[in-house]
């Protein structure tokens, strides 16, 4: 057995089934961060929740840090109410973002994650298996629920050869992404193995798991080998350490080998992590900023070899060196060696530990300036100025050409004289965390709610026959940061539907939400038409919640990424997908979807009926039997209380 068929048999019932069908995954630990995780505990709320059920469940506070007003504040206390009440762990504010805290603190070779954010599979560098979904799906698994999916198929890569000099792991993964784009992985878990695992750090690997989640992977998983051990016991948790590498004669889905020795540094240019090109083609380029941090770059490695680069030397004045730690832990690592002391000789520019300009919660760009960040994507306009340009690159790549103030192939610098970089035994506050209380204290602990706090709102079961307009007409690869942007304006409105409503599609078409609005006030909902990949990247349900408070009531595309269509189908909208070979989409804004036979469609029972503007068009309603129960009840919520009705009655 490979490693990825291993950790799923361990946690399903039965035998393993063939790829594409339904799995129940049983679920060990949980990560929300703070701009899912409120939707979460407001979920955990309305289910009436008494404590987790999860063996670990963890909650960190990273992503809207800005406290421009009472907003955020107010969810960071929330969380951490939230948190004592359903005997969470919780990291506040300032200890720093959650993947690679997780990968520290809690991580276990051999459990399952699933999280609220669509990087989980960082931790799968310890060899579990984890899994980003939406903030529901979470929440479920934190009830006590397993996991509804379905099997992936397991893509082996086999490592071989060591990195050459100026090159690091996020070089490799955006290897991967020059080779096989942001759809890439889709439906697959990746598996590393082979002989260049060896020269691979943990942190390393949490690089390439981290951004597996840019090719569509499922997930991404390496052994729990040697250095998983010697990671574990550095951080004083060798116990949790278990072997779990693949059977030497292991077979795989697809098998792929990629030789480390060969890669050169690469680098994603604008707006997508699938743009990929070898750093030496955009050689030259002036820039505005070099951002050095984020969960795809967030080992003491990735600080450390940046202040090597720069040690001695001053960043131009017209260049933003922004320096992100990933934790606190690190800040005090990097301060003990004397790197921070480098960085900030350099010119650098030191923010609070979290994720920070990553999702365009500050750091925005001069305009028309060019951004490099070690940040695992770059859709447009998701560092908070639009028309942006960032370009997503190595530590390496980035303090090179923070020092020439233009983009610099790093294999240019002396990497003798800048020599190896060695990574001291980390800073560990354990008690950096709120602890779980006991039950009897947790019982006692009122949710401490602000005022921009709103219960979510209450949708209607699915009727058996919709006409919708359509009211938007999307390109392909849409991602979730267009559908409901993210940023310093947005964020603090994670916990207020109707608020954040207001900005859906915002850089797509401004005018979308009045037409919604329109529809809406006559009593109609509407549809929207997608490209391929529709709703790829982040985990956000806002990005299906917030279109659905709107009316939204079916998407139909070529194809719709895995995370969003379990969202919509969460919140009761139809994902619908176009036969191969139907008419497209094109040009068909303001026509009139009609659906019928809906409940028969969805129960698997009859055929569906699609027309635009009465035309007959051949669209797939693919749904397990879950997600169509779910879809039924005009979603998940609605699902969990028809079925406790009915138990009480
Ligand atoms: C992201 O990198 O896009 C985020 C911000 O971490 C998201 C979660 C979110 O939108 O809150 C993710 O990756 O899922």
């Amino acid at each position: 057995m490979n490693v990825a068929k291993h950790l799923i048999s361990d946690h399903v019932e039965g035998d393993l089934p063939p790829p594409g069908e339904p799995i129940a995954l049983r679920i060990d630990q949980t990560l929300t961060q703070d701009a899912t995780g409120t939707l979460v505990m407001l979920t955990l709320e309305a289910l009436g929740l008494e404590r987790t059920q999860a063996e670990l469940s963890a909650q960190y506070i990273d992503h809207n840090l800005i406290q421009e007003d009472h907003r955020n504040p107010d969810d960071h206390l929330f969380l951490l109410s939230a948190a004592r009440r359903y005997g969470l762990h919780c990291a506040p504010p300032g200890h720093g973002v959650s993947h690679p805290l997780h990968q520290r603190y809690f991580g276990r070779p051999g459990a399952t994650l699933l999280g609220s954010d669509s990087h989980t599979p960082a931790a799968g560098a310890l060899g579990m298996l984890a899994i980003g979904a939406g903030g529901l799906d979470v929440a479920m698994a934190i009830a006590g629920e397993p996991y509804q999916t379905v099997m992936p198929e397991i893509w082996g890569v086999r490592l071989t050869g060591e990195l050459p000099p100026g090159c690091s792991a996020k070089d490799a993964i955006l290897e991967m992404l020059r080779r096989h784009g942001v759809d890439g992985g889709n439906g697959r878990i990746v598996e590393y193995h082979g002989p260049g695992l060896e020269s691979l750090s943990a942190m390393d690997r949490h690089v390439m798991a981290n951004m597996g989640t840019e090719l569509g992977a499922v997930t991404s998983v390496f052994p729990s080998d040697g250095e998983v051990r010697r990671f574990l016991e550095s951080e004083g948790r060798g116990a949790d350490w278990v072997e779990i590498v693949a059977a030497q004669d292991a077979t795989y889905d697809h098998e792929e080998e990629l030789d480390l020795s060969a890669i050169e540094p690469m680098i994603a240019t604008p707006s997508s992590p699938g743009n990929v090109v070898p750093v030496r083609d955009v050689a030259g380029e002036e820039i505005y900023q070099a951002y050095i941090g984020s969960s795809a770059n967030p080992g003491f490695r990735d600080f450390a070899v940046a202040a090597r680069i720069v040690e001695g030397r001053r960043v131009p004045p017209q260049v933003s060196l922004d320096i992100n730690p990933s934790s606190r832990d690190l800040v005090a690592d990097l301060s003990r060696s004397g790197h921070l002391f480098a960085l900030l000789e350099a010119g650098a520019r030191l923010h609070q530990a979290g994720c920070n300009g990553c999702i365009g919660m500050g750091q925005a760009p001069a305009s028309g300036r060019n951004s490099l960040r070690t940040v695992p994507r770059n859709f447009p306009g998701r560092s908070g100025t639009s028309e942006d340009a960032v370009f997503l690159c190595s530590p390496e790549t980035a303090a090179a050409s923070a020092l020439a103030g233009r983009i610099t192939d790093p294999r240019d610098l002396d990497w003798d004289g800048i020599g190896a970089v060695e990574v001291p035994e980390p800073t560990r506050t354990p008690d950096a965390f709120e602890r779980p209380l006991p039950l009897e204290k947790a019982r006692e602990v009122e949710l401490v709610k602000g005022p921009n706090i709103a219960s979510l709102p209450d949708f209607d079961a699915l009727p058996d026959a919709m006409e919708l307009p359509i009211l938007l007409v999307a390109e392909d690869d849409i991602s979730t940061d267009g559908i409901m942007p993210a940023g310093a304006e947005v964020l603090p409105f994670r916990s207020n539907i109707p608020r954040i409503a207001d900005f859906v599609f915002r850089d797509v078409d401004p005018e979308y939400v009045a037409r919604a609005k329109a529809a809406r006030s006559e009593g109609d909902g509407h549809a929207v038409i997608g490209g391929r990949n529709y709703g790829q990247g982040s985990s956000r349900e806002h990005a299906a919640l917030a279109p659905r408070h709107l009316g939204l009531r079916a998407v139909a595309a070529q194809s719709i990424a895995r995370i969003h269509r379990t969202n919509l189908i969460n919140y009761g909208i139809v994902p619908l997908t176009f036969e191969e070979g139907a008419a497209g989409p094109g040009g068909r804004r303001d026509a009139v979807l009609a659906l019928s036979n809906l409940a028969a469609a969805v129960a698997g029972t009859g055929a569906l009926s699609a027309r635009i503007d009465g035309e007959e068009v051949a669209m797939r309603l693919d749904l397990s039997e879950p997600e169509a129960e779910i879809l039924a009840a005009g979603g998940r919520v609605n699902r969990f209380r028809d079925r406790q009705a009915r138990r009480a009655g």
